[in-house]
């Protein structure tokens, strides 16, 4: 499922026509390129060495002047360039148009995770399920600060801004999981701001939306939430605050310093979690944990919570990763 992360890739994988085609137009401007400079540098080294102090070269001058050459070394090669040009605006023109029948997923970014909600309802963190063979355009924005959605298997790119919708569209017609970034630096866990991109056939994604979207997909969302929020970062197993684990916790007894015991459940997490210095644990340390009472939203607290339910069971909430 997972793409190799270890191996290093200087050629992504392409998924769509457009990215092939942006392949080729690379490729046929380096090869470009290469046929205007090299005979260039080739001249200038030969040159330099016939021509060279004391060698015995004939010097004279050669006679010839011609406006032939001097126009077609300069026209030939700005038309050669102006086929780039023209090439690489369509291109563009394009990635600027989706077509009125595509797919429509919203993406919101935020410091420091992305969020995707499929035209049903169903949301995910990070990791994005599209079907292949259909047009996608992916509505994009932001709730802070500036980010980029970059996907580098369809070759697209593009900011995610805190005032203003942008869009980007293809259609992929390979399926596989290729790697998803933000890719403008916004701050401290910008490198982790990603996730992974799921091309599947029609069928599968239908699949996909009626059962792991909707299950599964919600431990691994609220696994994401539990990250994006600071959660790991105290609560796991060697962080060095003394935050009790939450592997198990929940429908377990607590007991509390003033002596009451209550059962974990779905309420008295949340009240924890919104308000961390009321209920006090008991033999706690010092109470470091921040309040989240007006920072996670309604929803996505659900969705932590969910996560927390299914907690004893956090090896199958990694795998849905
Ligand atoms: C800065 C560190 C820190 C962060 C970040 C943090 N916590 Fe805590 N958390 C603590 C500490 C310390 C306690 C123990 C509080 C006490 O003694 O009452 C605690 C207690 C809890 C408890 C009660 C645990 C129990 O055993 O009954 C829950 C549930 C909890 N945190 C959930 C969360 C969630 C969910 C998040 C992320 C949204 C979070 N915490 C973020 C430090 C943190
Ligand atoms: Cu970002």
């Amino acid at each position: 499922m997972t793409p190799s992360h270890d191996s290093l890739q200087l050629w992504p994988a392409a998924v769509s026509a457009v990215a092939s085609e942006t392949d080729l137009l690379i490729l046929a401007f380096t090869v470009l390129t290469l046929l205007l400079t090299v005979p260039v540098f080739v001249a200038i080294t030969y040159f330099a060495v016939r021509y060279r102090e004391g060698s015995a070269a004939d010097r004279s001058p050669s006679g010839i002047r011609s406006n032939l050459i001097e126009i077609s070394w300069m026209l030939i090669p700005f038309l050669l360039t102006l086929i780039f040009f023209v090439w690489g605006a369509k291109l563009f023109v394009q990635s600027r148009n989706p077509p009125p029948d595509a797919l429509v997923v919203e993406a919101v970014g935020r410091q420091w995770m992305w969020k995707f909600q499929h035209p049903t309802g169903q949301s995910e963190i990070n990791d994005l399920h599209l079907p292949i063979g259909q047009p996608i355009r992916l509505h994009i924005i932001s709730q802070d600060v500036i980010h980029a959605l970059y996907l580098p298997a369809v070759r697209l790119q593009v900011a995610a801004l805190p005032d203003r919708y942008t869009d980007l569209w293809f259609k992929a017609d390979k399926t596989g999981t290729f790697h998803l970034y933000c890719s403008e630096y916004c701050g401290t866990d910008h490198s982790v701001m990603g996730g992974e991109v799921t091309f599947m056939n029609p069928g599968d994604y239908q699949d996909w939306l009626t059962h792991a979207g909707a299950q599964q997909g919600k431990v691994a969302a609220g696994r994401a939430l539990y990250e994006a929020y600071g959660c790991a970062g105290c609560h796991e197993p060697g962080s060095p605050v003394k935050a009790p684990s939450l592997a198990g916790l929940y429908g377990s007894e607590v007991k509390l310093a003033d002596g009451r015991t209550v059962t974990a459940d779905a309420t008295w997490l949340r009240e924890k979690i919104l308000n961390p210095n009321g209920d006090r644990l008991a033999g706690g340390g010092k109470q470091v944990m921040p309040s989240f009472a007006g920072r996670i939203p309604a929803d996505e607290l659900g969705t932590l919570i969910d996560f927390l339910k299914a907690y004893p069971t956090s090896k199958a909430a990694d795998a849905t990763r």
